[in-house]
Protein backbone atom coordinates (compact mmCIF):
# COMPACT_ATOMS: atom_id res chain seq x y z
CA UNK A 1 0.00 0.00 0.00
CA UNK A 2 1.12 3.89 -0.95
CA UNK A 3 0.43 6.86 1.07
CA UNK A 4 -0.82 9.34 -1.56
CA UNK A 5 -2.19 12.63 -1.09
CA UNK A 6 -4.87 14.68 -3.24
CA UNK A 7 -5.74 18.23 -3.44
CA UNK A 8 -9.53 18.89 -4.34
CA UNK A 9 -10.81 22.19 -5.72
CA UNK A 10 -14.14 24.00 -7.00
CA UNK A 11 -15.49 26.97 -7.75
CA UNK A 12 -18.39 26.24 -10.10
CA UNK A 13 -21.81 24.88 -9.62
CA UNK A 14 -22.03 24.50 -5.47
CA UNK A 15 -18.53 24.11 -4.88
CA UNK A 16 -19.01 22.96 -1.58
CA UNK A 17 -20.97 20.10 -2.66
CA UNK A 18 -18.91 19.10 -5.35
CA UNK A 19 -15.83 19.11 -3.29
CA UNK A 20 -17.78 16.83 -0.58
CA UNK A 21 -19.27 14.31 -3.55
CA UNK A 22 -15.65 14.23 -4.42
CA UNK A 23 -14.13 13.00 -0.92
CA UNK A 24 -17.26 10.45 -1.24
CA UNK A 25 -15.88 9.14 -4.45
CA UNK A 26 -12.38 9.03 -3.39
CA UNK A 27 -13.43 6.77 -0.42
CA UNK A 28 -15.08 4.42 -3.10
CA UNK A 29 -12.47 4.11 -4.79
CA UNK A 30 -11.38 0.46 -4.85
CA UNK A 31 -8.49 -0.73 -3.68
CA UNK A 32 -7.78 2.06 -1.47
CA UNK A 33 -8.52 3.50 1.79
CA UNK A 34 -9.57 7.44 2.75
CA UNK A 35 -7.71 7.77 5.77
CA UNK A 36 -7.93 11.18 6.42
CA UNK A 37 -9.82 14.51 4.82
CA UNK A 38 -9.29 18.23 5.94
CA UNK A 39 -11.93 20.79 6.85
CA UNK A 40 -13.16 22.65 3.80
CA UNK A 41 -11.47 26.23 2.74
CA UNK A 42 -13.10 28.94 1.53
CA UNK A 43 -9.81 30.59 -0.84
CA UNK A 44 -9.01 33.32 -2.83
CA UNK A 45 -8.82 32.11 -6.61
CA UNK A 46 -4.76 32.15 -7.41
CA UNK A 47 -3.43 32.56 -11.23
CA UNK A 48 -6.60 32.40 -12.73
CA UNK A 49 -7.30 34.51 -15.71
CA UNK A 50 -10.75 36.91 -15.69
CA UNK A 51 -11.99 36.26 -19.52
CA UNK A 52 -14.92 38.79 -18.79
CA UNK A 53 -16.45 41.57 -16.41
CA UNK A 54 -17.85 39.11 -14.24
CA UNK A 55 -14.99 38.33 -11.42
CA UNK A 56 -13.57 34.72 -10.54
CA UNK A 57 -15.57 33.00 -8.30
CA UNK A 58 -13.53 31.91 -4.93
CA UNK A 59 -12.79 28.33 -4.79
CA UNK A 60 -13.55 25.55 -2.23
CA UNK A 61 -10.69 23.45 -1.42
CA UNK A 62 -9.46 20.68 0.57
CA UNK A 63 -7.08 17.96 0.89
CA UNK A 64 -7.42 14.12 1.00
CA UNK A 65 -4.80 11.64 2.55
CA UNK A 66 -5.25 7.97 0.81
CA UNK A 67 -3.63 4.65 1.35
CA UNK A 68 -3.99 2.89 -1.84
CA UNK A 69 -2.57 -0.27 -3.76
CA UNK A 70 -2.93 2.01 -7.15
CA UNK A 71 0.29 3.38 -8.96
CA UNK A 72 0.48 6.45 -9.75
CA UNK A 73 -0.45 6.92 -12.92
CA UNK A 74 -4.03 4.68 -11.93
CA UNK A 75 -4.40 7.00 -9.42
CA UNK A 76 -4.38 10.21 -11.89
CA UNK A 77 -6.23 8.26 -14.06
CA UNK A 78 -8.94 7.37 -11.09
CA UNK A 79 -8.70 11.18 -10.31
CA UNK A 80 -9.61 11.97 -14.16
CA UNK A 81 -12.66 10.07 -13.63
CA UNK A 82 -13.44 11.65 -10.92
CA UNK A 83 -13.29 15.32 -12.46
CA UNK A 84 -15.20 13.57 -15.60
CA UNK A 85 -17.56 12.52 -13.91
CA UNK A 86 -18.60 16.03 -11.76
CA UNK A 87 -18.80 17.30 -15.56
CA UNK A 88 -15.32 19.30 -15.67
CA UNK A 89 -14.57 20.83 -18.92
CA UNK A 90 -11.24 22.35 -19.28
CA UNK A 91 -11.76 25.13 -21.83
CA UNK A 92 -8.53 27.22 -21.31
CA UNK A 93 -5.99 27.20 -18.49
CA UNK A 94 -6.97 27.43 -14.73
CA UNK A 95 -10.75 27.92 -16.06
CA UNK A 96 -13.13 28.27 -13.30
CA UNK A 97 -14.21 24.30 -12.77
CA UNK A 98 -16.36 22.00 -10.91
CA UNK A 99 -13.97 19.78 -10.08
CA UNK A 100 -9.96 19.56 -9.54
CA UNK A 101 -8.24 16.55 -8.33
CA UNK A 102 -4.72 17.33 -8.35
CA UNK A 103 -2.27 14.10 -6.88
CA UNK A 104 0.17 15.74 -4.68
CA UNK A 105 2.56 13.62 -3.39
CA UNK A 106 2.87 10.02 -3.50
CA UNK A 107 5.20 8.28 -1.16
CA UNK A 108 8.36 10.37 -1.23
CA UNK A 109 8.52 9.70 -4.84
CA UNK A 110 9.54 12.37 -7.65
CA UNK A 111 8.03 11.83 -10.53
CA UNK A 112 8.45 14.04 -13.69
CA UNK A 113 6.62 12.49 -16.96
CA UNK A 114 4.87 14.16 -19.67
CA UNK A 115 1.89 13.44 -17.95
CA UNK A 116 2.72 13.58 -14.37
CA UNK A 117 4.64 15.57 -12.00
CA UNK A 118 4.96 14.85 -8.18
CA UNK A 119 5.58 16.64 -5.90
CA UNK A 120 2.96 18.62 -7.52
CA UNK A 121 5.06 21.66 -8.74
CA UNK A 122 3.05 24.18 -7.11
CA UNK A 123 1.99 22.83 -3.83
CA UNK A 124 4.86 24.58 -2.36
CA UNK A 125 3.84 27.95 -2.68
CA UNK A 126 -0.08 27.72 -2.56
CA UNK A 127 -2.12 28.13 0.64
CA UNK A 128 -5.17 26.57 -0.86
CA UNK A 129 -2.77 23.24 -0.73
CA UNK A 130 -0.54 24.19 2.01
CA UNK A 131 -3.34 25.08 4.79
CA UNK A 132 -5.56 22.13 4.30
CA UNK A 133 -2.18 19.50 4.28
CA UNK A 134 -1.33 20.90 7.05
CA UNK A 135 -4.13 20.65 9.10
CA UNK A 136 -3.92 16.72 8.49
CA UNK A 137 -0.49 16.57 8.04
CA UNK A 138 1.70 19.05 10.05
CA UNK A 139 4.81 17.02 10.62
CA UNK A 140 5.29 16.22 6.49
CA UNK A 141 8.36 16.99 4.47
CA UNK A 142 7.77 17.69 0.74
CA UNK A 143 10.21 16.24 -1.13
CA UNK A 144 12.69 18.88 -2.14
CA UNK A 145 10.94 21.77 -0.27
CA UNK A 146 11.55 20.03 3.53
CA UNK A 147 8.87 21.17 6.38
CA UNK A 148 5.17 21.81 5.55
CA UNK A 149 5.62 24.23 8.62
CA UNK A 150 7.31 26.43 7.34
CA UNK A 151 6.44 26.35 4.09
CA UNK A 152 2.87 27.86 5.65
CA UNK A 153 3.87 31.09 7.40
CA UNK A 154 4.44 32.74 3.75
CA UNK A 155 1.08 31.62 2.53
CA UNK A 156 -1.41 32.44 5.64
CA UNK A 157 -1.70 35.84 3.99
CA UNK A 158 -2.81 34.25 0.47
CA UNK A 159 -6.70 34.46 2.08
CA UNK A 160 -7.40 30.85 3.17
CA UNK A 161 -10.28 30.38 5.57
CA UNK A 162 -11.73 27.23 7.50
CA UNK A 163 -15.56 26.96 6.54
CA UNK A 164 -16.85 26.85 9.68
CA UNK A 165 -19.91 24.82 8.91
N1 LIG B 1 -6.47 25.90 -8.62
C1 LIG B 1 -5.73 26.32 -9.64
C2 LIG B 1 -5.37 27.72 -9.83
N2 LIG B 1 -5.80 28.57 -8.79
N3 LIG B 1 -6.86 29.00 -6.75
C3 LIG B 1 -7.53 28.55 -5.68
N4 LIG B 1 -7.86 29.39 -4.71
N5 LIG B 1 -7.89 27.23 -5.55
C4 LIG B 1 -7.58 26.33 -6.50
O1 LIG B 1 -7.91 25.12 -6.36
C5 LIG B 1 -6.86 26.76 -7.65
C6 LIG B 1 -6.51 28.12 -7.73
C7 LIG B 1 -5.24 25.37 -10.65
O2 LIG B 1 -5.69 24.12 -10.50
MG1 LIG C 1 -5.00 22.23 -9.82
MG1 LIG D 1 -5.68 19.55 -12.03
Amino acid sequence: MAIAYIALGSNLTEPIMQVKNALMALSQLPETCLLKQSSLYQTTPVDCPQKSAVAIPDFINAVALLETEFTPSALLTALHAIEDQAGRERPYINAPRVLDCDLLLYENEVINTPTLTIPHPRMHLRGFVLLPLFEIAPQLSLPNHGKIAQLITPALSQGVSKLTS
